[in-house]
Order: C-alpha cells, then sequence, then structure tokens
C-alpha cells in the first residue's frame, strides 16, 4: 500500500496500482480512448495524460504506475491543452461525418472530444481512403480509425486469431488486414469482437437493414423473423430499460408494427438442436468406443468458432457436430414445414434472423445452407445492433409497450433452448436431454450446473447411469485454442466439447449493444439462467411443439428427412 495526492487528495491504493486507478480511487475520472483495461494497455493516444509533480513530461496514467508520495495533477492548465492538442490530431485524421456514422451517439471519441469542449478546430483533415470489399459482413473503415490497437489486442490476446496489424509507417500508419491482405484471403472468425471494442465507428456489420425493409415493402414476400435467445437480454439496452419492461414479448410488440408476417423464436429451433445434437453425441460416444476418432464431439451452433476450426484444426473438423445450428435449423424447418403447414410459396418467403452475431452474417450464405427449397434457408440476418436503429428509425415507443406473444406454433422454446445465449448453455441443454435418452429419467433441476460461469475453459464429468461424460466448455478462441491444442497433444481427453467464438457466449456476441469498456456477458447471461429457472418446461425433449414437430414431420432425431433438412457436411 502507497500513498499518493491526486489534485491535493491523499489516497492510499496498492502499490501495483496505475496512476489512473489511484485518480479514479480520488474520484478524479480522468478521461481514456485506447484503454481497455487487461487488453490494451498502451497509452498511446495521450488521452489519459496527468502531471506528476517533479517529472518534466507528461505521463500517460494508463500505464503507470504509483510511488510512494507521488504527487499527481489530473487538470493543471499543461494536462488541459496537451489532452486538446492530442485530441485534436486524432481528429484531424477522423472523417467526422457523425451524422451518418454506425456509431452516432456512443462514439467514446466524440464522447471525449465534446466533454474536452474542442469546438473551434483548427486542422486541416487528411483521411486515409483505404478500400473495403463491402460485401464482407465485417466493414472496416480506415476513414474512422484512431489507430488505438484495441481491435489488433483483442484480436491476438483473447481470440488467438491475428487478423489485424499497422501497416505502412510514419504519418501513413494503418491499422489494417495483417501483411496488407485482403480481408477475405485471411482467417477471420467473424466473431466481431473487434467491433464492439472499437471505441470509433471504424469497424462495425455491414449494414443489411435496407433489404428488410424492401422485403416488407413487398406485397408477394411473407416475411418471418426469427430471435435467437441472447437477444432477449439486451435488445433495449440503447433505451436503459429494466428487464421486466424488456422481455421478448416486448420486443416482440415493438416489431409487430414494422409489418413481420410472423415472429418466432430461436429457442424452439435451440431445443430442435439439441434434440438432433443430443442423439448425434451419443452415436459418437459409441462409435469412439468402438475404435473411432478418439476425439470428442464439438458443438457447432457458433460459426464464429466452425470458422476458426476448420482454419487452424483441420484434423478435427471430423468432430464437429453435423447438427445445423439454430438459426439454419429455423430457416430449413420455416421454408419446409412451416411454409406446407402455412400453404404457402417457401421461394416467397422472406426468413430473417435477429442475432447478436455478425458471423451469422456468413452462415446464413454458405451454399450448403439452401437444403428446403434451393434458396437460402435464411434470407438475412440483423445484429442486435441493425434491429435498434431499425426501431429508433420508427420512433418506437420502446417504453410503454405491452408485451405479445411470439406466433405459434414455432414459438416456443423450454429453458434450456434459453440458455443457448450464455456460454456452458448449449452443453447444460444436451446433457439434460441425453441424460433422458440415456436413463429415460427426467434430469434433475441444475444437476449439470458446474459448466455454467464465465471461466474460459470449464470442464466436469457426469454419471448418467453408469455412463460417464467428460465434457468441457470454452469460450473466447484463445481459450478454445489452448483446449484445441491440449485434445490434439492427447493431453486432456473428453466425449463432448462446447465452443463459442464470443468471450461468455453470444450474450458476449459481436452483434450485441457496444457500452464502452464494460463486458455485459455476465450479466446479460444471469438474465438467461433466471429465465431458464421459471419456465414451464426446462428440457428440450418435452417442448410440446419439437414433439408435434417430430411427430408430424420429422419422425425422429437423426431420419432421413432431419438428416437432409437439420445436418450438413461441415466440410462445406
Ligand atoms: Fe447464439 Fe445460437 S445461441 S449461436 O449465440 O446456437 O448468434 O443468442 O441464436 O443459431 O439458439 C447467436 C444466441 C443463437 C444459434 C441459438
Ligand atoms: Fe456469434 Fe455467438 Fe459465436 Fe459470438 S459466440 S460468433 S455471437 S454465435
Amino acid at each position: 500500500i502507497v500513498t499518493v495526492t491526486v489534485d491535493g487528495r491523499q489516497v492510499q491504493v496498492p502499490g501495483n496500482a496505475t496512476i489512473l486507478d489511484a485518480c479514479r480511487k480520488a474520484g478524479q475520472n480522468v478521461p481514456t480512448l485506447c484503454y481497455l483495461k487487461g487488453i490494451n494497455e498502451i497509452g498511446s493516444c495521450r488521452v489519459c495524460v496527468v502531471e506528476v509533480e517533479g517529472v518534466d513530461q507528461l505521463v500517460a496514467s494508463c500505464n503507470n504506475y504509483v510511488l510512494d508520495g507521488m504527487r499527481i495533477k489530473t487538470n493543471s492548465p499543461k494536462v488541459r491543452l496537451a489532452r486538446r492538442e492530442n485530441v485534436m490530431l486524432l481528429l484531424a485524421q477522423h472523417d467526422t461525418t457523425c451524422t451518418t456514422c454506425a456509431r452516432g451517439g456512443n462514439c467514446k471519441l466524440a464522447e471525449v472530444s465534446n466533454d474536452l469542449g474542442i469546438i473551434d478546430f483548427p486542422y486541416k483533415t487528411i483521411l486515409a481512403n483505404s478500400p473495403w470489399p463491402h460485401d464482407f459482413p465485417l466493414i472496416r473503415n480506415n476513414d474512422k480509425c484512431i489507430r488505438c490497437m484495441r481491435c489488433i489486442q483483442i484480436c491476438d490476446k483473447v481470440q488467438a486469431s491475428h487478423v489485424w496489424g499497422i501497416t505502412n509507417r510514419a504519418t501513413h500508419t494503418l491499422v489494417d488486414v495483417a501483411g496488407g491482405a485482403n480481408i477475405h484471403d485471411v482467417d477471420c472468425t467473424l466473431c466481431g469482437q473487434c467491433i464492439t471494442h472499437c471505441p470509433t465507428g471504424a469497424l462495425r456489420e455491414r449494414d443489411d437493414v435496407m433489404r428488410v425493409y424492401d422485403a416488407l415493402a413487398d406485397p408477394d414476400v411473407t416475411t418471418i423473423v426469427q430471435i435467437a435467445p441472447s437477444v432477449r437480454t439486451s435488445w433495449a439496452e440503447h433505451w436503459g430499460l429494466s428487464d421486466e419492461k424488456a422481455t421478448i414479448q416486448h420486443m416482440v410488440a415493438a416489431l409487430r408494427p414494422m409489418g413481420f408476417d410472423y415472429i418466432v423464436n430461436t429457442d424452439f429451433s435451440a431445443d430442435l438442436t439439441i434434440m438432433e445434437e443430443g442423439t448425434e453425441l451419443l452415436e459418437h460416444m459409441r462409435r469412439n468406443a468402438n475404435g473411432g476418432s478418439g476425439f470428442p464431439m464439438f458443438t457447432s451452433c457458433c460459426p464464429g468458432w466452425v470458422r476458426f476450426v476448420k482454419a487452424h484444426y483441420p484434423e478435427l473438423v471430423d468432430d464437429v457436430s453435423t447438427s445445423k445450428s439454430p438459426q439454419q435449423m429455423f430457416g430449413a424447418v420455416v421454408k419446409s414445414y412451416y411454409a406446407e403447414m402455412l400453404g404457402i410459396d417457401p421461394h416467397k418467403i422472406f426468413s430473417l434472423s435477429i442475432m447478436p452475431c455478425v458471423a451469422k452474417k456468413a452462415e446464413c450464405a454458405y451454399p450448403n445452407m439452401n437444403d428446403a427449397c434451393g434458396d437460402p434457408d435464411v434470407d438475412c440476418v440483423l445484429t442486435v445492433r441493425e434491429v435498434s436503429r431499425m426501431l429508433r428509425a420508427d420512433h418506437v415507443d420502446v417504453a410503454n409497450l405491452e408485451p405479445e406473444p411470439f406466433d405459434e406454433p414455432l414459438g416456443y422454446g423450454t429453458g434450456a433452448g434459453i440458455i443457448f445465449g450464455a456460454t456452458g448453455g448449449v452443453m447444460e441443454a444436451a446433457l439434460r436431454t441425453a441424460y433422458h435418452i440415456v436413463t429415460g429419467k427426467v434430469p434433475k433441476d441444475d444437476m449439470f450446473d458446474e459448466v455454467r460461469g464465465l471461466r474460459g475453459w470449464k470442464e466436469a464429468t457426469f454419471d448418467m447411469d453408469g455412463t460417464k461424460v467428460r465434457v468441457a466448455v470454452a469460450s473466447g478462441l484463445q481459450n478454445a485454442k489452448d483446449l484445441c491444442d491440449a485434445i490434439v497433444s492427447g493431453e486432456v481427453s473428453y466425449d463432448f466439447v462446447e465452443v463459442m467464438a464470443c468471450p461468455g457466449g453470444c450474450v458476449g456476441g459481436g452483434g450485441q449493444p457496444i457500452h464502452d469498456g464494460e463486458e455485459l456477458a455476465g450479466p446479460r447471461g444471469k438474465v438467461l439462467y433466471g429465465l431458464d429457472r421459471v419456465a414451464k418446461y426446462r428440457n428440450s425433449y418435452e417442448n410440446p411443439d419439437i414433439v408435434r414437430c417430430y411427430k408430424e414431420y420429422f419422425g425422429e432425431p437423426l431420419s432421413e428427412r432431419a438428416e437432409k433438412l437439420l445436418h450438413t457436411d461441415q466440410h462445406g
């Protein structure tokens, strides 16, 4: 413990605290821009500079440490001048078209600049003008990049993907695809973590909103929209409503007036995924017992993970579940069973999904995701941020909605489907149903809750009437890499492994609303587990809509029809 003085106020902090920590402890909110705790502590933007008595130069407070007796000034004339100058130099290379920016109203650079009162701007702006393929689901606009390095760090340290790097030198320095490559040619998983950790509008998803407006305007098209499990936790964050005022039923009510013909629930197809994947797991375990690959079966619902495993662990691809993701299962069901039920031509359906995810935009466009009628099973994916923009454009009075139910019969999902959105949720959901298949018994409440929580690599072994199931769960791709390395080298061995690319799972997804510097996967995940606890049905096999769907259409899991519509070759 050391004692330092901040703007005349003495505080005690641990000897390894940064100056920034000490200032915050003293109640002085020093502004930061490039800083991301634990991930990017490089002091490059020089916005957090402070004056330390006896030191000639100003020091960055985020990555310099306290010394006993240190006297710090956070707002001296020298500090004020330097902060303004540093931000103005950033603005001199920034395209300040804030009126047409995806981050309008939610931009850290604008906040810092406005807070500093930068109004008369003396410099001429020079922009990077670097090209980008706008068909790619992730868009980089270097005219808005402030070279804070956050995207490089999150991609390297947390996601083990190394997509971004520094190109050019001196005043021409850019953050861009590493080595100057084309984004199409590198192993970007599309997890979108660079977007949610970018302080400006330099990174965003491809905006597909106009395609949805076009479909809504076409009288010959039936629009069917599915909503992913984790979206219920975050869709109204822009409005800052309480969980009770922003349920999924409120979201259904918000979407209805836009003109969607059917609003359905991805939780339903999460349950369907579990029926297929749980059955597939037991087959995989039987194969391994009879000389199979020896590798565990891996989940397949996260397209970020699937892109990662294909790029880095080709030897494991055969062990990735062939079950499509809930999004894609829903699309295939919508353009087959549902179309038949409604008596409409599947070619005239526009199948939209609302996801916390950027990689889902790529997943729906894969050429092997068109099994129902030859057209893509899912036509378009919007992130939560895009939907939030649509609701704002329509001036929906989000705070005063009356909850409305999903459309039946594909509107119901169990607690197991709901928890898909959090790390460990797919695993827990699958174990509940696998337990029922193996033992014929109803799983006890929360008997698989060891796989919950935000730890990056979790493991457990469960006994199902004598059948031991060894499982592991990873979220965040660096954790997935560590896990895969250990599996490939034979250091560890499991039967079933869940991987979600985003830290914390889809609740921490790259398409979620952005709150700079805040990680919300934990609290959003808690909402999902709370909903599971009070759900009428908590096991996928109990979902009445699932029972009906198998009875009327699929027969049983892994039937010929199920294989055709609900499974895919992961090599595709
Ligand atoms: Fe997810 Fe999934 S949980 S992948 O995070 O398996 O995106 O929410 O919809 O498909 O169900 C995402 C979330 C989502 C799928 C499901
Ligand atoms: Fe998308 Fe969820 Fe995977 Fe992230 S964890 S890439 S949000 S599916």
